[in-house]
């Protein structure tokens, strides 16, 4: 079988005009990763460290860029690439604290080996998922391009790895808007067990970039030298002109995918001719034959090396197993943030719920110079549902920015913009489509603050809900998909007055949110909305009416479906509106239980498993005293939205709602 890596010949070093110490350093620099391994597979075979992902043969890919890139530039590594953590000097005790889930590491315990980043070293690390890190380069490359830093951010993949949809989304929107990042493409011949072939129909990386519009060269992979100059002069030229340029690196994985998986299916013939050009011993033989590095220099820098490595793991050895404490774990969950509400003025207008929502909007834009809004048609068209109509003229084209089609880049180049320190806001044409975006939201924006406690300062807009015959990919709620994923925030407000207040409120607050708009009450309800910026307090209930007989709890639409219901049926109800779900209101649950002693959920979602489903079986452990009925809770059908309005109205729990409430308010 012919393979797609070939190692046809051996490397050939060319120093152009790079001094002796500049070379001596490349050297250290290379084999400090390499002698790590070396001691870590010893640590593996002693069963003192569970598992370890190998960059050996590839270590002149990390350690060539790394070297090429100023200090103050954002690296983007993956599993193979140790050069870049050694070569931005972490402290090596902190590194391995890290290895070991010690408490002193980057995660402190939370996440394994390399899943980390450190603003410190202007690193971010991965998370398991391969893909998602090229949209964070992306964000990061815009807040570069925004604030007129001349920087470069680079980012690595595998070749396997660049058969997820978040590749192409990455490098498309890269290449869109001109991004300053550097894609490198370690080719490397094997994805876990499937060898390129198997992976992708073309040969060479290089045949891609001109697909996207994208400068794409090739690197011996294994030559540092040819990695280094080639990263250093694209880089010293993208400072100046920024662009996204592809570099694919060729190489090969000499070990496993993991140390356990060994590599029983990739051909003897390859791993012998790869065996020859090993990156570390082949730049060593150079040096030596170009006199630049005598057996002297290179003992005391391979001692040196191995005495801080000695050092590092005694220190990180010696610390204790970490112990857990359940408050500190659930603090880290979100970034610090006390909010002060900002109470509203008197002057106020009457207002659709859309025009609210777009009110607050162009308030908070007003308000943060570094707020960013990203989403489909948001731009001159002024998005489907018109919430940015007017924005362009006013703020800009580079801050109400129109995307490329494809969620999962745009949630990713958000939090890549979050890192930088701005702020973003994410519009979903529909609150459908986020699915494309979902493991950016789950995985990383939810995540990333108790993994290594980078803030996602991100608000996605949700246009939710049915109820408009639009079917089941234009009517779905899908609130509850993120209900059950620690670390996000959800706010779904039922009013104007809210809905501005509350977006507001998401905006300032440095944490990840899901803000639900029900596109049936965009023109369908008005307020007077308090003129100026205010904001709404999070994690608060609000009555929407006052009554004593029974406890309807609900949010969104289905505070207008309880408050029509209870008068038509002449029902003195209180009508909690949950108004933010996650964190919900357990102190004006409870409230209201104790007041009224009988209860029923209402939720516009399926009945399984949704919101209504949590916070019952909450009332029932914690309120079963106050109760004189079952708690009860209604829902739509399970089923997909259909779309024929007949279906729909059968799918949406109205009826259902209205029969319940009279058995209830008989009980
Ligand atoms: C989205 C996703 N699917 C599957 C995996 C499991 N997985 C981890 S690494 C890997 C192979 C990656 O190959 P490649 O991108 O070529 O990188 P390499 O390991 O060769 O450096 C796979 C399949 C994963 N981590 N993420």
């Amino acid at each position: 079988m012919a393979h797609s890596i070939e190692a046809t010949q051996a490397i050939s070093f060319d120093r152009k005009s790079y001094d002796d110490q500049t070379l001596l350093n490349i050297y250290e620099s290379l084999i400090m990763p390499r002698r790590i391994e070396e001691k870590m597979l010893i640590l593996l075979r002693q069963g003192k460290i569970s598992k370890w992902f190998s960059g050996w043969g590839q270590e002149a890919i990390s350690i060539g860029a790394v070297n090429a890139l100023h200090e103050e530039e954002y690296i983007l590594p993956m599993h193979r690439n140790l050069g870049i953590f050694t070569g931005r000097g972490l402290p090596l005790e902190r590194l391995f604290a890290q290895f070991q889930g010690k408490k002193s590491g980057f995660t402190k315990g939370r996440d394994r080996s390399f899943h980390f980043g450190t603003n410190e070293f202007h690193i971010v690390g991965m998370i398991s998922h391969l893909g998602p890190q090229m949209a964070i380069a992306d964000g990061i490359g815009l807040a570069h391009q925004l604030s007129k830093e001349n920087k470069v951010t680079l980012v690595f993949t595998g070749d396997g790895a660049s058969s997820e949809g978040d590749f192409h989304e990455g490098l498309n929107v890269a290449a869109v808007w001109n991004l300053p990042v550097i894609f490198v493409v370690e080719h490397n011949g094997y994805g876990l067990s499937t060898p390129s072939e198997e992976q992708f129909a073309f040969k060479y990386f290089t045949e891609k970039g001109p697909g996207y519009g994208m400068e794409a060269v090739r690197v011996d992979g294994n030559n540092v030298l040819d990695v280094y100059h080639t990263i250093k002069t694209l880089a010293e030229d993208i400072r100046k002109n920024p662009r996204p340029v592809l570099v694919e690196a060729i190489t090969f994985r000499m070990r496993g995918h993991e140390e356990a998986s060994g590599t029983k299916y990739v051909p003897k013939s390859l791993m012998e001719t790869w065996s020859l050009k090993d990156p570390v011993d082949n730049y060593e033989k150079y040096l030596e034959e170009i006199g630049v590095l005598s057996a002297g220099v290179k003992e005391k820098l391979n001692k040196k090396v191995k005495a801080a490595i000695n050092k590092g793991l005694e220190i990180a050895f010696a610390e204790e197993a970490i112990l857990a404490n359940t408050e500190e774990e659930l603090n880290d969950i979100y970034a610090p943030y006390h909010q002060i509400v900002i109470p509203p003025s008197k002057n106020t207008s009457e207002k659709r719920f859309v025009d609210a929502i777009s009110d607050g909007l162009k308030q908070s834009m007003e308000k943060y110079p570094n707020l960013v809004l990203m989403g489909q048609d948001i731009g001159t068209y002024g998005g489907v549902f018109k919430v940015t109509e007017g924005f362009v003229d006013v703020f800009g084209k580079e801050r109400v920015r129109n995307t490329p089609l494809c969620e999962s880049a745009i949630i990713g180049t958000a939090l890549g913009l979050s890192i930088k320190g701005y702020k973003a806001m994410v519009e979903m044409q529909f609150a459908d489509f986020v699915t494309c975006g979902f493991n950016q939201i789950v995985n990383n924006l939810a995540k990333i603050h108790y993994r290594w406690g980078q803030q996602a300062d991100v608000v996605v807009r949700m246009p939710t809900g049915a109820g408009v015959a639009a079917g089941p990919f234009h009517s779905q709620s899908n609130e509850a998909w993120f209900f059950h994923t620690p670390g996000l925030k959800i706010v779904y407000p039922s009013n104007p007055v809210d809905a501005k207040g509350l977006l507001n409120a998401a905006i300032e607050d440095p944490n990840p949110y899901l803000f639900f708009e029900h596109k049936a009450l965009y023109r369908s309800i008005t307020d007077q909305v308090p003129e100026d910026y205010y904001t709404v307090e999070i994690g608060k209930a609000k009555l929407a009416k006052n009554g004593n007989t029974l406890s309807i709890i609900t949010y969104g639409m289905g505070v207008h479906w309880a408050l029509k219901a209870t008068s038509e049926l002449d029902i003195e109800a209180d009508i909690l509106d949950l108004r933010t779900l996650l964190p919900w209101d357990k102190e004006a649950v409870k409230a209201t239980v104790q007041k009224t002693g009988k209860v029923i959920f209402l939720q516009e979602d399926c009945l399984t498993g949704g919101i209504g489903a949590e916070i019952v079986a909450w009332i029932s452990e914690n309120c079963f005293e106050w109760l004189d009925a079952p708690v009860m809770r209604e829902g739509s059908l399970d089923t997909p939205v259909p779309f024929s309005p007949n279906l729909e109205k059968n799918f949406l729990p109205t009826d259902r709602f209205r029969e319940k409430l009279k058995t209830l308010a008989a009980y």
